[in-house]
């Protein structure tokens, strides 16, 4: 067990050589701290006294020895980020002097923090609700500017201020019940008709967030898009006319690329990663020279089967061969989309509907390629965007309020006593409580902040 209100000590920029490096301090003994390791003078020790929102310049000095001339910010509690004494020590970026600058931290008294620990502590002394936490997380992690903006809206409070709007109009609800319960001469009973009205407006609310998960997960997360088809169809030419670079090894020697390789970009907001791999061919007998290639075609295999969208690829100059239709057959369950290459060299015509032609040489088709990208990656999420995000606990949490809420509107179909009606929409409550973290749990917080980092 660690004391809650011990002073934590965590380097908070990434490890490796920059600019600046910060060692962050939060807790009661800050002040004390830094007072024993910053020094006016480099050589002796000149204590400075820390004033709130001042930057101070000095040294980081051990045993009368300079360490490193750096800079102590001091914000003091309440008026900082977790709402406790926090001190910031920027120092220059090298791996050692951060490293050493954390260890004397420690030496005098801190403890290293806690992944997520600074953020955790916000949450407990109310600087952020649990929903605006998470938001911290999604930020640092987001991929796409789209996402880091609904992240940002998020943290602003955006989340927490729809469901306040579903929790008020919930509680409105069942203050009403209540009233006639527990007054029964002398509040009427709100009648049943009223009842299943708000029920089904606050649903069609917690609906809108909850269709809001898959796009925000989407952008989390991202998709997988995988190139397929055999060798020499175009597949590489096609990655590096997608990515506008030239990243893939294009020949046409059959089997050149042996490995599958990756890139991400940004389509409508979720982070894309382009799979270029080696083209799927059986082998009649695997020799040394094919053995490399024949891993390629498992590995193409396997990330096949592991994406979200396959952009299967034929030459269009030889038309659709046996290979391709046997490749074809291989995806045509997935969410794919059909690309006849090399159109710059032939005026044949495609053999399936649906089937975008297109020219990595001329570029011909290619935009239209990435147009039905975008698209299969947006049908995958028909949700009416809302502007803030939704997290799996969040959805798990909306959809038991909404099950809570359901029951309670079943049963006022069926003009149930109205005390029992009332059980189910004081539970869909608590679960939007969940939500915002005003009912949760010490494994559930664990839980969410083992997935930050340390010094956050
Ligand atoms: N004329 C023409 N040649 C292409 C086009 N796409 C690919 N090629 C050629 O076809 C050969 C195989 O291409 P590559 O992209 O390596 O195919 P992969 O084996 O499927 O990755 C190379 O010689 C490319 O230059 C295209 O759109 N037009
Ligand atoms: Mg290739």
């Amino acid at each position: 067990m660690t004391n809650l209100y011990d002073t934590i000590t965590a380097i908070s920029t990434p490890l490796g050589t920059g600019g600046v490096g910060i060692i962050r301090l939060s807790g009661s003994n800050c002040t004390e701290i830094i007072g024993e390791i910053f020094s006016k003078n480099p050589k002796e020790k000149t204590p400075i006294t820390l004033h709130p929102m001042r930057i101070h310049h000095g040294w980081i000095v051990e045993d009368d020895h300079p360490i490193d001339e750096v800079v102590v910010l001091y914000f003091k509690s309440p008026n900082s980020y977790t709402g406790e004494d926090i001190a910031e020590i920027h120092c220059h970026g090298g791996l050692n002097v951060v490293r050493k600058i954390l260890n004397i931290t420690i030496s005098k008294g801190a403890r290293l923090a806690e992944r997520g620990e600074f953020t955790k502590r916000a949450f407990l002394n109310q600087k952020l609700d649990l929903s605006q936490a998470e938001a911290v997380l999604d930020l640092i992690h987001a991929k796409t500017d789209i996402f880091s903006g609904l992240s940002a809206n998020n943290l602003s409070g955006r989340l927490s201020e729809y469901i306040s709007e579903i929790k008020h109009e919930t509680f409105e609800l069942l203050s009403k019940i209540t009233a006639a319960i527990d007054f029964p001469e002398d509040v009427a009973e709100p009648p049943y008709e009223f009842v299943e009205t708000e029920l089904e407006s606050i649903i069609s609310k917690l609906n809108r967030a909850i269709a809001t998960f898959s796009n925000s997960n989407l952008m989390r997360q991202g998709i997988k898009v995988t190139i397929a088809g055999k060798p020499n169809a175009g597949k590489s030419s096609l990655f590096n006319s997608l990515l506008d670079i030239n990243r893939a090894i294009v020949t046409n020697i059959a089997g050149t690329t042996r490995d599958a390789i990756e890139e991400t970009i940004d389509i409508a907001g979720v982070p894309t990663t382009l799979i270029d791999t080696a083209g799927i061919r059986e082998l009649e007998n695997i020799s040394d020279e094919t053995y490399v290639e024949s891993i390629g075609i498992d590995i193409s295999k396997k990330y096949i089967e592991e994406s979200d969208i396959i952009i299967f690829v034929y030459d269009l100059t030889h038309g659709m061969q046996d290979e391709d239709k046997k490749i074809y057959q291989e995806i045509k369950t997935k969410t794919h989309i059909i690309a006849a290459s090399k159109a710059d060299l032939t005026d044949k015509k495609p053999e399936l509907e649906n089937t975008v032609i297109f020219s990595s040489m001329t570029k011909q088709g290619i935009d239209e390629l990435k147009k039905k990208i975008e698209e299969k990656i947006l049908n995958k999420n028909d949700s009416d965007n809302c502007d803030f995000s939704i997290n799996i606990r969040q959805y798990e949490c909306l959809k038991t309020a909404k099950n809570s809420l359901e029951i309670a509107l079943d049963a006022t179909k069926r003009e149930e006593l109205q005390d029992l009606i009332s059980i189910d929409i004081k539970s869909a409550l608590l679960s939007l409580d969940e939500i915002t973290g005003e009912v949760i749990t010490d494994e559930i917080l664990n839980n969410i902040f083992d997935n930050f980092c340390i010094g956050k």
